[in-house]
């Protein structure tokens, strides 16, 4: 019966001072309704804004999933929840990429430009998890972060002055304004994440960003970044509805 009746128990409570598990928490709960509201809020779309709606929607959903998870895990073992923090990323970072596909597409942004960014996204996480999780000791952590910030550059450089920027400053309009917007998130927002890195991997920047949690700072880039790039689609859709 105790054994049954332990099928029940609640998840491990979190302490009241823990303040790393908080803001897994609100994380979890400010993602869950961003997504309710992208996903009501779709179909008062014209059809050309829908599938970026939706995307903007999956990013929040599949972050609160990760989020619930890693909720609990921090709750569980104090320990980051570094492979499905990376899980996450490898499947969101993606879609933002096709956001800024889809916005130009009208533009003629080709499906290659698309797959280049994910490409790159990708390697910029692969590397920064090798980093942070298999080779982590002595100057790894830095040379991996390093290959992985070379990879954050190209995205930037293709939606800053590369071939996004030119789609979107010939498209003009709102949604040349919306893609500058998003370039900010791109330059500023990510920009949280290697201070994240820096704060959790050991490397020549320890004494700089050591006393810092990473956690924290992941958390709240995902919060901003998330949640920011999916209302500047929305706003997008509202204004040139
Ligand atoms: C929703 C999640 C987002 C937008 C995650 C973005 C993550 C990054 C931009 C991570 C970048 C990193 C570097 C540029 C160097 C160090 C390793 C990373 C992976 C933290």
């Amino acid at each position: 019966m105790e054994k049954f009746l332990s099928l029940f128990a609640a998840a491990p409570v979190m302490a009241t001072d823990d303040y790393v598990g908080f803001t897994f928490f609100v994380g979890c709960m400010a993602m869950m309704a961003a997504s309710a509201f992208f996903f009501l809020s779709m179909s008062s779309f014209d059809n050309k804004w829908r599938t970026s709606i939706l995307v903007s929607g999956l990013i929040t959903f599949i972050a609160a999933v990760h989020y619930w998870y890693m909720r609990d895990y921090w709750a569980t073992n104090a320990t980051s929840p570094t492979f499905f923090r990376y899980v996450d990323w490898v499947l969101t970072v993606p879609l933002m990429c096709v956001e800024f596909y889809l916005i130009l597409r009208a533009a003629g942004a080709t499906r290659k430009l698309m797959w280049r960014m994910i490409g790159l996204s990708v390697v910029m996480l692969v590397t920064g998890y090798l980093g942070e999780a298999v080779y982590t000791t002595g100057a790894q952590p830095a040379i991996w972060g390093l290959i992985s910030g070379l990879a954050y550059f190209a995205i930037l450089y293709d939606v800053a002055a590369g071939e996004a920027k030119k789609l979107a400053v010939a498209a003009g309009g709102a949604v040349e304004a919306a893609h500058n917007t998003l370039v900010k998130f791109v330059f500023i927002g990510w920009a949280i994440y290697p201070i994240g890195y820096m704060a959790g991997t050991e490397g020549w920047y320890s004494g700089i960003f050591g006393g810092l949690q990473m956690d924290v700072i992941y958390n709240i880039g995902d919060a901003i970044n998330k949640i920011g790039f999916g209302l500047v689609v929305y706003n997008l859709a509202v204004s040139s509805k």
